[in-house]
């Protein structure tokens, strides 16, 4: 117990001087259990800091973020009100260690999600919109480098995420919904819905059906970020990234210089 609250300040304290520290991993963290504590933790103090829980975010969900991140099974984080930016926002290079940034398809809930028995059908029964997402990560570990239990205590990497201007009702067949990602308007990632566990809806069902375990569910009006469906990019000075997903439309984030 000791452990959690020390490392949980430790996460806290590297996002909040934007200074990057040793995987907790390093320091004797080994159960999934105990990173998910870390992880509560480390949530509450943003809590304690006025903001509100707002979500959900899956992490490593497809090959493509397994892949680049050289972690190989899928983790979730909780969403907080102050991560949220609109479309269009520039970001301060003071505000973050070391971003990346990823697109994603977001689910807006219109009716709670409880496990432990959550199927593709009862998520999508129970989204309201869908839109296509922008998700900063901004590890608080050194060279961005971790593993499964450090990324789950540092709450799946989260920093900061934008949705679409139009949020669209469910339609058509997420699996074979397109996405591209653009960067200064060169085309640099795509893929389909299918590469988020085959169906992106799955990964909100697997978020619920993981929350119950600890007695939790995703609330109406909560947002879900399925997670990445590509590599994602770095989040360079300067530089525009737009995700545009087929019949959703588009997100765009930047960097100052
Ligand atoms: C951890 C997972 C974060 C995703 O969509 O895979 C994540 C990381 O890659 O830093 O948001
Ligand atoms: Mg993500």
């Amino acid at each position: 117990m000791n452990d959690v609250r020390t490392w949980a300040a430790r996460l806290d304290d590297a996002a909040t001087a934007r200074q990057p520290v040793a995987p907790l991993s390093k320091d004797g963290l080994t159960d999934v259990t105990a990173a998910y504590q870390v992880q509560n933790a480390l949530v509450r103090h943003r809590l304690s800091r006025g903001d509100r829980l707002v979500g959900g975010k899956l992490g490593l969900t497809s090959r493509a973020k397994q892949i680049a991140m050289g972690v190989d099974k899928p983790l979730y984080g909780m969403v907080t009100s102050g991560m949220l930016r609109v479309s269009g926002t520039r970001l301060s290079s003071r505000e973050l260690i070391h971003p990346r940034v990823e697109p994603e398809i977001a689910f807006v809930l219109g009716e709670a999600l409880e496990g432990p028995d959550v199927t593709v059908a009862d998520v999508l029964a129970a989204t309201r919109y869908l839109s296509p997402a922008l998700d900063v990560i901004d590890s608080r570990y050194e060279g961005f480098s971790f593993t499964h239990v450090d990324a789950i205590a540092d709450n799946a990497s989260s920093a900061v995420f934008a949705l679409g201007d139009d949020l669209v009702a469910p339609h058509g067949d997420l699996a074979l919904t397109g996405c591209v990602l653009e960067v200064d308007g060169q085309v640099v990632e795509s893929a389909a819905g299918a590469a988020v566990m085959g169906h992106p809806a799955a990964a909100v069902a697997f978020l619920a059906n993981q929350l119950a375990f600890a007695g939790k569910r995703l609330e109406a009006g909560w947002v879900v970020l399925s997670g990445g469906l590509t590599a994602p990019v770095p989040l360079r000075p300067g530089i525009t990234v737009t995700a545009t997903v087929s019949g959703l439309g588009s997100v765009t984030l930047g960097a100052e210089q």
